[in-house]
């Protein structure tokens, strides 16, 4: 494909790959723990972390907030309409040459504009494939998931698949069905529920809404299995915002969900740390969660502000919670075809292009961090021995009757009434965040 003079318009001129230069680095374009071809247990870091850009965040969002108009300087923005997307796309593949990442994730709606039709919208958002395909095979970076945008146009005001209105119903799968094509063709393909919950429920047929959002769901499945597409589906969880109430609220609501209308094996969660922490929950308590009932299939990589109540999106940069997603992850045994997709804008006030840079970089050596304590956290078994003392009552009497399904009520208060001395053990919380805070200051 012709380069334009784009470089320089862009000014990302003059700044090279970057690189790992070692936690003594003083350079802000280098990284100082995120080594990619550096092995732990066995794999490269590159392929632990599987790191992915977020199309919306980077290149399409302009830092429009509830209160101001956009600030980000982006010279691409001199253009519009599909030439807008045009030099958007070719930026992207030069930001991601620069990071060093295997992937990105996109929504429909960001790489291409909405025309006046359905068929007009097709028709650009296939010009715009056509060529990132052919970024993708020239430079090898992968497409990590692909999401059909159902929450932005006003069609949506009621929601997509939980729409009070067919014909929205029709539109969305319409949609659908195209990204799964898209994802046939070049990645994954993820559902994030946008508008689907309610405001309130004094107009809403909530037992219609989740019998029709599964039905969706199954028409998704179906047309993939029509069509030949085995990737991975995805469910990502998120309590409220834009509605009152999402129906996706957590992962274990999730489950349940996919459970009920027999949908869980066909799809898995990406669990996103904002959406998380918004629930009233950890982020690693969101992936265990999906992690023990084997349906933890990807990460969006974000953050939130504890002082504010909405989904800031920032890049992570809180060690803790890194440190504890990767111990999740690599209990996991790994995120499969999933990866860590930053679902992350910078702040409305880092506004120069290079802040995309800096943030990245702070998100992807935050994660390096993580994968390096919690693997040595795993292979010293730091928390595996703590868990498996506590519990020792269940390996011997009553307790591994209790275990292989050998007791029963009676048993049990037999039991209880011959052995009325109970004697509790302390749960050592503070002395094993102790622990933690040595592993993390050590490596
Ligand atoms: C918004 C969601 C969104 C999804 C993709 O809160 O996190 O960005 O990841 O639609
Ligand atoms: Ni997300
Ligand atoms: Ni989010």
């Amino acid at each position: 494909m012709a380069k334009s003079n784009m470089k320089t318009l862009y000014s990302l001129e003059g700044i090279g790959k970057i690189q790992y230069e070692g936690k003594q680095s003083k350079n802000p374009l280098a990284f100082q723990y995120y080594n990619p071809s550096e092995v732990i247990g066995g794999k490269t870091m590159k392929d632990h972390l599987r790191f992915s850009v977020a199309y919306w965040h980077t290149l399409t969002a302009d830092g429009t907030d509830m209160f101001g108009t956009g600030t980000m300087q982006r010279a691409w923005d001199s253009y519009s309409g599909m030439d807008l997307a045009k030099a958007r796309l070719e930026v992207a593949f030069q930001l991601f040459d620069l990071l060093d990442v295997p992937y990105f994730s996109f929504h429909d709606r960001d790489i291409a504009p909405e025309g006046e039709t359905l068929q007009e919208t097709n028709q650009q958002l296939d010009i715009i494939l056509e060529r990132m395909k052919e970024y993708m095979k020239q430079s090898g970076v992968k497409l990590l998931w692909n999401t059909a945008n159902m929450f932005k146009h006003p069609r949506f005001v009621h929601g997509a698949a939980t729409s009070c209105h067919a014909d929205v119903f029709a539109y969305a799968a319409a949609q659908v069905k195209k990204g799964i094509e898209t994802a046939k063709e070049l990645g994954a393909d993820v559902f994030w529920g946008g508008r689907e919950g309610y405001d309130t429920l004094l107009n809403t047929d909530m037992k219609r809404e989740l019998d029709h959002m599964a039905s969706f769901l199954h028409m998704a499945v179906d047309y993939a299995k029509e069509i030949g597409y085995t990737g991975q589906f995805l469910i990502e969880p998120k309590p409220k915002e834009p509605t009152t109430h999402q129906y996706d609220t957590d992962a274990a609501t999730s489950i349940a969900f996919l459970k009920q209308y027999g949908l869980d094996t066909h799809f898995k969660l990406n669990i996103e740390a904002n959406h998380a922490t918004l629930a009233g929950h950890t982020f690693e308590h969101e992936l265990r969660v999906a992690r023990i009932h084997g349906l933890l299939g990807s990460v969006d990589a974000n953050q939130g502000n504890s002082l504010l109540g909405w989904d800031t999106d920032e890049f992570p940069t809180d060690l803790y919670a890194t440190t504890l997603a990767m111990y999740e992850i690599l209990q996991n045994g790994g995120l499969g075809a999933g990866g860590l997709n930053f679902d992350a804008k910078v702040r409305r006030a880092s506004f120069e292009l290079e802040d995309i840079l800096y943030a990245h970089i702070a998100g992807m050596d935050a994660f390096a961090k993580g994968l390096r304590v919690a693997h040595r956290l795993i292979e010293d078994r730091v928390f595996e021995d703590v868990i498996k003392h506590r519990y020792r009552s269940f390996s011997e009497g009553i307790g591994r009757d209790i275990s292989e399904g050998k007791a029963n009520f009676h048993t049990l208060e037999e039991y209880a009434m011959k052995h009325p001395l109970i004697r509790n053990e302390s749960g050592r919380e503070e002395q094993l965040k102790a622990r933690l805070n040595q592993y993390l200051l050590e490596d």
